[in-house]
């Protein structure tokens, strides 16, 4: 019997595709990779996340070390970012590399949690409440409304960014949301001893 925790980590702990969908309909989508592999030195619950454009997977546009953890009835997943992350750029295909980022080199993104919760196909994400994750884009400041949801197949994320006294939206997807494929199965190394609980 796992729990809704040891469930989330195991539909996570993969690699995500758009392709099907930038092919079908570009310009609207840009081909997205987006991986998030156990980093067993640090936390339980603890993922790298690594966000590219496919033309340069080289280059993540966004690297994070998330961190799942139950809480009462639900389930939070703590966003960090990293210093100096450029150090970290191809880490997430390296395990020598991943071993060495350490508690020591994140930060909290503060309001950037997502609450979690379980459904009959897999779990549903939203951005904590209280429009306190902040974000910069074009020089204007704006506060992230975004959601995940995540089945057997893949993972659907929208992300968008509003004004915080206006509410108006000032960017993100108009077009609906990025529909990902699971391409690659990371959950085989997820450490017994996080599974265990
Ligand atoms: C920002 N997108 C963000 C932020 C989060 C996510 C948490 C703000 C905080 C941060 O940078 O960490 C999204 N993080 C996620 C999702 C997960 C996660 C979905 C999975 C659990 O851990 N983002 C894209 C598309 C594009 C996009 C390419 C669609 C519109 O993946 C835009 N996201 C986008 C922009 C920002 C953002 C423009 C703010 C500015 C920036 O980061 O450049």
């Amino acid at each position: 019997m796992s729990t809704p925790f040891v469930r989330l980590l195991q539909q996570l702990s993969a690699g995500f595709s758009n392709q099907q969908q930038a092919f079908d309909n570009p310009p609207l989508y840009a081909h997205i990779l987006v991986k998030f592999r156990p980093l067993p030195q640090l936390a339980p619950g603890s993922l790298l996340l690594d966000q590219s454009y496919a033309i340069n997977p080289a280059a993540p546009y966004r690297l994070r070390v998330l961190r799942a953890e139950q809480a009462g009835d639900g389930l939070i997943i703590h966003n960090q970012s990293i210093r100096d992350d450029q150090r970290f750029w191809g880490a997430i295909d390296d395990a020598e590399r991943r071993s060495q980022i350490s508690a020591a080199d994140l930060s909290p993104l503060e309001g950037c949690a997502y609450v979690v919760r379980e459904t009959a196909e897999g779990f549903i994400g939203e951005v904590e409440p209280g429009c306190r994750c902040m974000v910069e884009r074009k020089g204007a400041l704006s506060y992230l409304v975004s959601s995940f949801e995540l089945g057997a197949r893949g993972m659907r994320t929208i992300d968008r960014g509003h004004d915080p006294k206006t509410h108006e939206q000032l960017w993100g997807s108009l077009a609906g949301p990025f529909e990902f494929e699971r391409v690659d199965d990371y959950s085989a190394e997820l450490p017994a001893h996080w599974l265990a609980g």
